[in-house]
């Protein structure tokens, strides 16, 4: 399994595993993350109407309880999903963050190609570069079936055709949320797994009221450590009760 694990991630960047979670798992789960985003909601509406898709720092969250981040924590830190995180990263995964995601409040919003490591400041050259060694991924664990995300596989490692890098970063006429022809959509149902490389030319598919819980984890490399607010991991006394170290 660990072969195949890392051979399917390393050739294409993503990995798509359904019915990875039982229907008792996932329900656990949802009762915290449908309690964090009901408060959450109502204290960040405005900038829910004015376009955000996401909210994130769910362990660090005051809308929920000290047994419900010790669950969520727990959830992180299972068996199944530290088998998969060993697997890819070849020295040690670090656990980074959560992050939900669900529609625009405005239903004519578009989606938009992207990878993650533009939004950094780096140049061009410098992010060819550092996406040969460090890498984001997100562990999107969908909670109602969904449209999915769009992604261009193999490019976790290598680098965009002319027509996608102007799409993403809307040069010469074209806008980042413009087919691209070499996308592939990964649908996704309630119980799934999708681990994706963040690094790779990526979008998510709006629709269908879409409600996913994304686990965010990386290398453990300075770079990363120094970026990881350290509120979202347990503290020793709740390291006790999880089997799998991510911290
Ligand atoms: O699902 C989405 O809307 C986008 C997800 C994404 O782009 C990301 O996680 O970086």
């Amino acid at each position: 399994m660990k072969t195949n694990i890392y051979d399917h991630y390393n050739d294409l960047g993503y990995l798509y595993l359904d019915n990875f979670f039982s229907e008792k798992e996932l329900q656990k789960i949802e009762i915290i993350v449908n309690k964090f985003h009901n408060s959450w909601l109502k204290e960040n509406h405005k900038y829910y109407q004015s376009g955000l898709i996401n909210s994130h720092s769910i362990t660090s969250s005051k809308f929920i309880s000290k047994d419900e981040r010790l669950e969520v924590f727990k959830f992180i830190t299972q068996d199944k999903i530290f088998t998969i995180t060993h697997s890819i990263f070849p020295d040690k995964a670090l656990f980074l963050n959560t992050q939900l995601f669900f529609d625009p409040f405005d239903k004519n919003q578009n989606n938009y190609w992207h990878r993650d490591i533009q939004y950094t400041g780096m140049s061009i050259d410098e992010q060819k570069e550092k996406i040969k060694t460090q890498n984001v991924l997100h562990f999107r664990i969908p909670l109602k079936p969904e449209s999915g995300i769009e992604l261009i596989p193999a490019t976790h490692k290598s680098w965009d055709l002319n027509e996608e890098q102007e799409t993403r970063l809307s040069l010469n006429g074209r806008k980042p949320s413009d087919n691209l022809q070499r996308g592939k959509t990964i649908s996704l149902n309630r119980g799934d797994l999708l681990v994706f490389s963040a690094n790779m030319i990526h979008r998510g598919l709006y629709g269908n009221d879409r409600f996913t819980f994304d686990i965010i984890f990386c290398d453990d490399s300075p770079g990363f450590r120094n970026f990881i607010d350290l509120k979202n991991h347990p503290i020793q006394e709740e390291l006790k009760f999880l089997n799998n170290k991510l911290f």
